[in-house]
């Protein structure tokens, strides 16, 4: 484990390392207790958050007391991964396929290509018996959470949705109803509110809860607890983010309901360019940010609690892939997942149990046409390019394409042949701009006009205007 070593000498205490004990944690809750009340899975999706803003993970500059308290209770992963942007994260993390078998390679795809004819998380947790909400964020997806089998949802539409403005109404569903957010009302707030809602409706039902935040996408705003002289309104919003993590959990509390729910903590993407310099461990930054296919895109803040399951306050180096929620889940609720579609996914159910288990030996990332797997050590992209993972998150450093240090060809070859194996070329090619933002649709419109292909005419096109992520 090359890259953990480096992360111990770097003298980053937030980096322990786990020693799965093997030990069965006698839980009413294990997963084949027929017995057993099914526990509740409460998934926060933090938005545009990184690895280096929660303080649990060594943050420099920002301070999370709830969440921290989340990880010292539970399960901290230092590996979890998801797809460096917004709307194809969340189809990849919804569906648990990659995104060249479902066509969400970028933004604008995620609406043209990405269907509900794709399966999400409660589609498979239903015939187990559980009913979902989704709360919060579902922008760029296609559809309402509904066509995507949540029993009810309220959902804002684009990204990060705090405050209604006179000059610029707020609007948001729920159920099927469209509304307004008035003025003085603080999306965030609101969320809170409906999942509360949720919570006491569906108390004695089990329930998945997609907990999608406005946090801290921007455009970064004032927070209900923002003081007149403050003027930096992005730390008072990681800030209010953790605390609506605790105020989460003292309704959890009140309803009886904190022993018997999964809390799970996670983020679509890293720091957005803008903020990616502050977010810092140690002094230093990590390679990349969000949009990047360095590891500040994808490398996230992943936590996971469960009340007598999860070995207290331990650290899992494994890696974690956005697809492995869904077979985890699977195993979590005696969910039956099916024979003739590609999950990508693997269970880590045994390291929420505080088991080694088989973790995955290596982890595939891909937006628009730009993908890449690594190991513990290495990583190598759609190019070929190798890069030594040594002092990753921080740096990523290439190795020269005749390199004779036997690792490197070592894992030159073992990661091609799994690139080679998933074949992200013989699915769903991006046809966008190479950004994972758009589609380009004014290039594949002058391609078809000229009868030129639109992959070679999307170079010839001006500036688009940017669309919100
Ligand atoms: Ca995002």
């Amino acid at each position: 484990m090359k890259n953990l070593n480096s992360f111990k000498t770097a003298g980053i205490a937030a980096f322990g390392v786990f020693a799965g004990t093997g030990q069965l944690l006698a839980n009413d809750n294990q997963p084949g207790n027929a017995d057993a009340k099914k526990p509740n899975i409460i998934f926060i999706l933090a938005d545009d958050l990184g690895f280096a803003e929660i303080g649990c993970y060594g943050s420099d500059r920002y301070k999370t007391p709830n969440i921290d308290k989340l990880a010292s209770q539970g399960l901290r992963f230092t590996h979890g991964y998801a797809t460096p942007l917004c709307g194809p994260s969340r189809a990849t993390l919804l569906t648990g396929r990659y995104a060249f078998r479902t066509g969400a390679t970028n933004q604008d795809a995620c609406s043209q290509v990405f269907t509900k004819a794709e399966k999400a998380i409660p589609y498979y947790l239903k015939p187990a018996g559980y009913v979902s909400t989704c709360i919060g964020k579902w922008g760029q997806l296609p559809d309402d959470p509904s066509d995507f089998s949540f029993d009810e949802y309220l959902r804002f539409f684009g990204s990060g949705v705090y405050w209604t403005a006179p000059g610029k109404k707020e609007n948001y569903r729920v159920n099927g109803t469209d509304l307004v957010l008035k003025e003085k009302e603080y999306m965030p707030d609101l969320m809170h509110k409906k999942m509360v809602e949720f919570l006491t409706k569906n108390k004695n039902t089990p329930f998945f809860a997609y907990y999608s935040m406005s946090h801290v996408h921007g455009e970064i705003k004032r927070t209900p607890d923002s003081k007149p002289t403050t003027t930096d309104y992005y730390d008072d919003n990681i800030a209010y983010m953790d605390k609506l993590v605790g105020k989460l959990r003292t309704e959890l509390d009140r309803l009886k309901l904190s022993e018997n729910t999964i809390l799970i903590f996670f983020s679509d993407n890293g720091t957005a360019a803008g903020h990616a310099d502050a977010a810092t461990i140690g002094g230093r930054r990590l390679s990349g940010q969000k949009g990047t296919m360095q590891e500040g895109g994808s490398l996230e803040p992943l936590i996971v609690y469960w009340p007598g399951v999860t070995p207290k306050g331990k650290v899992c180096n494994d890696l974690i892939s956005s697809t492995d929620f869904i077979p985890t889940f699977a195993e979590i609720t005696g969910a039956t997942l099916p024979n003739d579609v590609i999950l990508d996914g693997q269970s880590f159910n045994s390291q929420i149990h505080g088991e080694k288990g088989n973790p995955r030996t290596s982890l595939y990332v891909q937006l628009a046409n730009n993908y890449w797997v690594r190991n513990e050590g290495w990583k190598i992209n759609q190019s070929g390019e190798l890069f030594d993972m040594s002092k990753a998150p921080f740096e990523e450093i290439a190795v020269a394409a005749d390199t004779q240090n036997p690792e490197a060809i070592a894992a030159r070859k073992s990661l091609q042949a799994e690139l080679d194996r998933l074949n992200p070329k013989g699915g769903y090619f991006d046809k966008g701009d190479g950004t994972g933002r758009h589609a380009n649709k004014a290039a594949n419109k002058a391609a078809k006009a000229g009868n030129k292909p639109a992959n070679k005419a999307a170079g010839k096109v001006g500036k688009k205007k940017k669309q919100k992520e």
